[in-house]
């Protein structure tokens, strides 16, 4: 993994150094306004810091990346509102030795570790009697643990205790840096494996303008994980405080309170509404609303399960992609099992390429299936949302705030 700083005179002056020298693939870590250096300092003028990071695996990329840099697009900035927009937390400050003061959860972790000594010396007291009756037992008494060994297996119980699957949470760990003999102080192991989730989460590239308008956005998933709730958030954040030209369109004509469901909030939006029962009537509306810059598309749950369904979807975002530049979220449920989570990735995935929406974040603690799910897809987690209130609960994925709730035991 590589972390490196830039400096430019505005955030996005900064990123475009940043990705001239390491690509695309970066993700930013920490942003934060700095003095500029020598008398314009002294004078009050400011410029911004902006520390990124790039995967080892990304770095073997980096000659492919340079040869074809002409050919490699620039995915447009997505268009949000201010507060969508997700300040990047400040928690990574100049070094990770720093980061002990930074992270919320360090507190907690290291509470927990003393309970775990504890735990730990009453083991140890227990072993040191049977040891009394061999040899072989008292040179077992001598393998007692480090204190980063300690450490490790702390991370990794709060890991599994938050529902991070033990398979990506050894990966984690081993990840680790742990080739140095030595003992590595606390906060630099856990700065370590912080940077290391935050990068595996990534960066989506959320909701992006089409080069030409309509940009047409379809929300699938399962019934009931809140996808015409979600729709309704992001439409207002659009129409409302973006004022962007924004259309709705309901496929779900399976439940007729469905449709009423959205029509009720295009009412209150003040935006064109439309019912389309075949993939013809989605490009005839297409056509029609031609001038508007964002056209959403609901659609009807269903189980992943139902082939006639599936293959409904499937006509429909064909005709959709034939008609203007779409992009898909597949909403899921943060509360949903993470092998039926799979499954339902696993389906959707057939139909089309999709970016992730989780819902429900405010009916369940246990984070771990946003890193499973992320990492069993290979793809990007764009809006979180946490309660039912239209427009407010939902935001940009921030996957600093997640990581800090998966590394710790606050509940
Ligand atoms: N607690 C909580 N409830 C939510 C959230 N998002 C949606 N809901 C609720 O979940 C229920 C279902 O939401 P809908 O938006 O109708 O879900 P849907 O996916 O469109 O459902 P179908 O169209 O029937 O498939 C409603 O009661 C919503 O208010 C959330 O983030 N947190
Ligand atoms: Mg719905």
């Amino acid at each position: 993994m590589i972390i490196k700083k830039f400096i430019g005179k505005t955030e996005e002056e900064a990123l475009e150094a940043a990705r001239k020298e390491l690509g695309n693939g970066i993700v930013t870590m920490n942003v934060r306004s700095v003095k500029k250096k020598g008398l314009a300092g002294l004078l009050g003028a400011k410029q911004t810091e902006v520390t990124v990071a790039l995967e080892e695996e990304r770095e073997s990329l980096k000659g492919i990346r340079r040869e074809n840099a002409s050919n490699v697009q620039q995915a447009p900035r997505p268009v949000l509102t201010k507060e969508l927009q997700g300040k990047p937390a400040d928690v990574l400050g100049e070094s990770s030795q720093n980061i002990e003061r930074k992270l919320d959860s360090l507190q907690d972790l290291l509470v927990n570790r003393l309970r775990q000594e504890e735990n730990d010396k009453a083991e140890q007291a227990a072993a040191q009697e049977v040891s009394s009756r061999g040899e072989e037992a008292q040179k077992e008494e001598k393998a007692v643990p480090t204190e980063q060994d300690k450490f490790y297996r702390l991370l990794y119980n709060t890991m599994l205790e938050n529902e991070v699957d033990e398979k990506y949470v050894n990966q984690i760990i081993c990840e680790v840096d742990r080739a140095e003999k030595t003992q590595l102080p606390i906060d630099y192991i856990l700065g370590n494996v912080y940077q290391k989730m935050v990068l595996k989460f990534g960066k989506a590239q959320g909701i992006a303008p089409a080069e030409k308008i309509p940009r047409v956005v379809v929300f699938m998933g399962p019934t009931g994980v809140g996808k015409t709730t979600t729709i309704a958030k992001i439409a207002g954040r659009f129409a409302v405080d973006e004022k962007k030209k924004v259309a709705l369109l309901t496929a779900d004509t399976y439940r007729i309170a469905a449709a009423e469901q959205l029509r009720t909030y295009a009412n209150i939006l003040e935006v064109p509404f439309r019912v389309i029962y075949t993939p013809q009537e989605a490009v005839d509306a297409i056509r029609d609303f031609g001038s508007f810059e964002y056209i959403f598309v609901d659609t009807a749950g269903h189980s992943h399960q139902n082939e006639e369904q599936l293959e409904n979807m499937k006509q429909l975002l064909k005709a959709l992609n034939g008609a203007a530049q779409t992009q898909a979220f597949l909403v899921l449920s943060a509360t949903t099992k993470y092998r039926d989570l799979q499954k339902i990735a696993s389906s959707y995935r057939e139909l089309s390429d999709y970016q992730l929406i989780f819902t429900k974040l405010d009916e369940t603690f246990q984070l771990g299936n946003l890193l499973n799910i992320k990492l069993y897809t290979d793809t990007p987690i764009a809006f979180v949302t946490n309660g039912q209130n239209v427009p407010d609960d939902i935001e940009l994925f921030n996957p600093q705030k997640t990581v800090k709730q998966l590394l710790s035991t606050k509940h």
